[in-house]
């Protein structure tokens, strides 16, 4: 029987185990563990946050062995905010043919919230993002995703890279979507925080950088004080006129962009760091037009 530590800080982690390709574990110190009832972020994300709160504790006698995969489950979708920070909206003013929608909609009560990606469109840490090949310029989404149960309750933290092709979103906004969901274009990980382990989420330090061979061509950070919405205020919009049985990765969308000349190339590796949730690290590859050319990216 193998014991935790309880003075190390825990996670909820996915596994790809021999058994089973989205095991939810509980993360401490380096090891995993089984939670008990709940084989996957589907089954946890369908209690309420006291019952799987409850379960996850328990946890810590069965160590689970795998590889660290995405935290999401085969089932799982997820969302995207945009335009939720200053510095996203004067981005995307700079970038766009049309730029008053940005102002507006960082103005209006309802925030933008887009379709981002399945499990089958997610990679995990460690794992490689793509660009798009048909796209001239290409940048990062550092962002903190919010992980939602079917109840609305927030059960806990972790980070999203919001893949951007942003001369296709520039050009016109209603190619968002082709800007936004592609082979590659999402990256969530490498763990998820429980909430009830944050004492403070409203300030928490978010940096990213893009590192070429050995040089840094990009660094910024920013900080969850600096988003212009609430995760209520966006819960509550996700949730209208629909309902998200096994709960919903909602990425709250980005306070840092690359200035103009800054565009992601193959072979770059994108950092996002954010304190007390972890850090997310992704290589860059072309995703070819013809996607068959090419079957691991
Ligand atoms: O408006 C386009 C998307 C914006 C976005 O993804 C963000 O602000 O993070
Ligand atoms: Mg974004």
């Amino acid at each position: 029987m193998t014991q935790q530590s309880t003075q190390h800080p825990s996670f909820i982690a996915v596994l790809h185990t021999a058994g089973h390709k989205y095991r939810i574990t509980k993360a401490v110190n380096g090891k995993y563990f089984a939670i008990p009832k709940v084989a996957t972020i589907s089954d946890a994300l369908e209690l309420p946050i006291a019952e799987f709160k409850s379960l996850f504790e328990q946890s810590g006698s069965e160590e689970l062995f795998g590889t660290l995969a995405a935290p999401i489950a085969a089932d799982s979708e997820i969302w995207g905010a945009g335009v939720t920070y200053q510095r996203s909206r004067d981005a995307r003013k700079e970038e766009s043919d049309i730029p008053d929608v940005y102002q507006l909609v960082y103005e209006a009560d309802r925030p933008e919230l887009f379709f981002k990606a399945t499990a089958r469109r997610t990679v995990g840490t460690n794992a490689n993002v793509g660009i798009r090949a048909d796209a001239l310029t290409s940048v990062p989404e550092p962002e903190v995703a919010i992980v939602v149960n079917k109840y609305r309750e927030l059960i806990g933290l972790t980070i999203c890279n919001d893949m951007t092709s942003r001369n296709i979103e520039g050009e016109n906004p209603l190619y968002l979507a082709q800007a936004k969901i592609y082979f590659g274009s999402n990256a969530v990980g490498p763990m998820i925080r429980p909430i009830w382990e944050i004492k403070d989420h409203s300030a928490l330090s978010i940096d990213a950088k893009i590192e070429r061979g050995t040089n840094i061509v990009w660094q910024a950070e920013t900080s969850l004080a600096q988003l212009n919405r609430s995760f209520t205020d966006l819960i509550e919009y996700l949730f209208r006129c629909q309902s998200f049985p096994v709960g919903a990765i909602l990425s709250t969308g980005t306070g840092i962009v690359p200035p103009l000349d800054i565009s992601l190339e193959a072979g770059d590796v994108v950092t996002i760091n954010v304190a007390e949730v972890g850090t997310l690290v992704n290589k860059v590859v072309i995703t070819p037009v013809d996607i068959n050319e090419k079957e691991n990216l």
